[in-house]
């Protein structure tokens, strides 16, 4: 990272010569056989226009009469001092612009509207190039690049949405995405995502309007439920990608190990394979860390004959995976890992099989809720049914695209949506059952598409059955064990 300023400049090449010293002082080395990722295919498929044109042209159907949308750009956030976190365009915006800048905002008009004797259905405003800024962050946009991105009939500066007259005389209703984290107000830049934000609330309050986020989000999540066949083939690479890692862990972990060598063995299997990165702080919960949900501290030291909760997810071009692994440390499940393993995988399998049309979004959850609590009480760690809430303690699903935990109107379940089936089951020590259950901790979550027949799994490349898993830890081929 480059500050352009002397004095730090010497400090940090005093600071890095010292690191190199101690660096080499250390003398252990890293198992760099453990980098050896499968380099899987991408995808040829590109966005272009048409599927963000499309993307607002349904929108602009589900709209009521003389509405209009605002989109805003996701905030930038800083993480310290003059240090940014690295930008995630908010799902919204790039779901109906294809924009992954910042400073950015999208009008979307219901009915044409006059302005300045032009008629517009909708506007996208970004940021106009800059030579000097592009030396420090990259390419940007601009205007042009903008308008064959998004297809957009409509492309603006930023700094024009102050003084362009909406006539809200034509304006009933006002919906929105999510504006209220922004935390920067740029005073030198009269087009950043504070002045977008503040201009429109001023523009909306004169007229007499109000805005409405929540009815926004509602129409938006409604759009974005069913995937079209494109989106699915960026879920299905982020579900191989993280396959992939899942599978690399099973080879390579042992106990003495740390998890934030399998975190990095994770990081470097989503990179090498064109992710974008996580698309969420991996979880790696080693022995009694599994009963933290989301646990991502990930330094403990994995020991025999514990169980590690792998808890990941790969982000493609913007779009997510989330799949969770339970391995034992060192290959081989005890006997009572064993037991609430399979549970657990019961439950997950009955899970997925109401997770097709006919059956609402909670039914999935009810039934393999039902499955844990007939096995809980099979086995003994509950004696009522009242007692599954001890153990059972999460939801088993929520749908996954853009965002890793997608909105949607959670009804009835219809083609193209696409969801995880997430069940665990958690033991704390001390539980109120015989001590030997104590600390197993188990989660079993994939990724399925609902079709019109059953659901189409996209998670399957990494084995999950106790057999496979205990097989492919052993170096045996296991594709073909049941
Ligand atoms: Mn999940």
């Amino acid at each position: 990272m480059l500050c352009g300023m002397k004095k730090l400049l010497v400090l940090s090449l005093l600071l890095s010569s010292s690191l190199i010293t101690l660096c080499q002082s250390l003398g252990s080395t890293i198992d760099e056989s453990l980098f050896k990722a499968e380099r899987l295919e991408q995808p040829t498929v590109q966005f272009s226009k048409s599927f963000f044109a499309e993307n607002r042209d349904r929108l602009r159907d589900a709209m009521p009469d003389s509405s209009m949308v605002v989109l805003f750009s996701a905030a930038q956030k800083t993480k310290s001092n003059d240090i940014d976190y690295p930008f995630h365009q908010d799902p919204n915006f790039y779901y109906f612009t294809g924009v992954r800048e910042a400073n950015a905002m999208m009008l979307i008009f219901k009915n044409p509207m006059r302005i300045d004797e032009k008629w517009y259905r909708e506007i996208l405003f970004v940021e106009e190039k800059d030579d000097k800024k592009e030396r420090w962050t990259g390419k940007m946009l601009g205007l042009e690049k903008a308008q064959e991105l998004s297809g957009a009939a409509s492309v603006m500066s930023n700094v024009e949405w102050k003084s362009l007259p909406i006539n809200f005389e034509k304006i009933e209703k006002v919906f929105t995405n999510s504006f209220n984290d922004i935390e920067r107000d740029d005073k030198m830049d009269p087009g950043d995502l504070k002045s977008l934000v503040t201009h429109t609330l001023s523009k909306v309050s004169f007229a007499k309007q109000s805005i409405s986020t929540n009815e926004g989000l509602d129409l938006f999540a409604y759009l974005r439920q069913a995937k079209t066949d494109d989106e699915v083939k960026m879920i299905q690479h982020a579900a191989d990608i993280t396959s992939e890692a899942q599978n690399r862990i099973y080879e390579n972990v042992k106990p003495g190990m740390k998890e934030y060598e399998i975190e990095a063995l994770i990081e470097y299997t989503f990179r090498s394979n064109g992710a974008e990165g996580e698309a969420f702080p991996s979880i790696v919960a080693s022995g009694s860390n599994g009963s933290i949900m989301h646990y991502t501290a990930n330094d403990a030291t994995l020991k025999d004959g514990e169980m590690m909760i792998v808890d990941i997810g790969a982000q493609y071009k913007g779009y997510a995976a989330d799949i969770t692994r339970t391995i034992p440390v060192s290959g081989t499940f005890t006997e009572e890992q064993k037991q609430v393993y399979q549970l657990v995988l019961d439950a997950q399998t009955v899970g997925i099989r109401y997770a097709t049309p006919g059956y609402k979004f909670w039914t999935p959850h009810e039934e393999a809720y039902r499955t844990a609590g007939k096995g809980l009480i099979k086995l003994g760690i509950i004696q009522e049914w009242s007692q599954i809430d001890l153990y059972y303690i999460h939801g088993t699903s929520h749908y996954l695209g853009l965002d890793v935990h997608d909105p949607g109107v959670y009804s009835s379940l219809q083609p193209g949506e696409v969801l995880t089936v997430e069940p665990g089951i958690y033991i704390p020590r001390d539980s109120p059952c015989d001590p030997k259950w104590w600390d197993i901790y188990v989660r079993i979550e994939d990724d399925i598409i609902i079709t019109r027949g059953p659901a189409r799994i996209l998670s399957d490349k990494s084995p999950r059955t106790i057999k496979e898993i205990e097989a492919l830890m052993a170096g045996e081929e296991a594709t073909t064990i049941e």
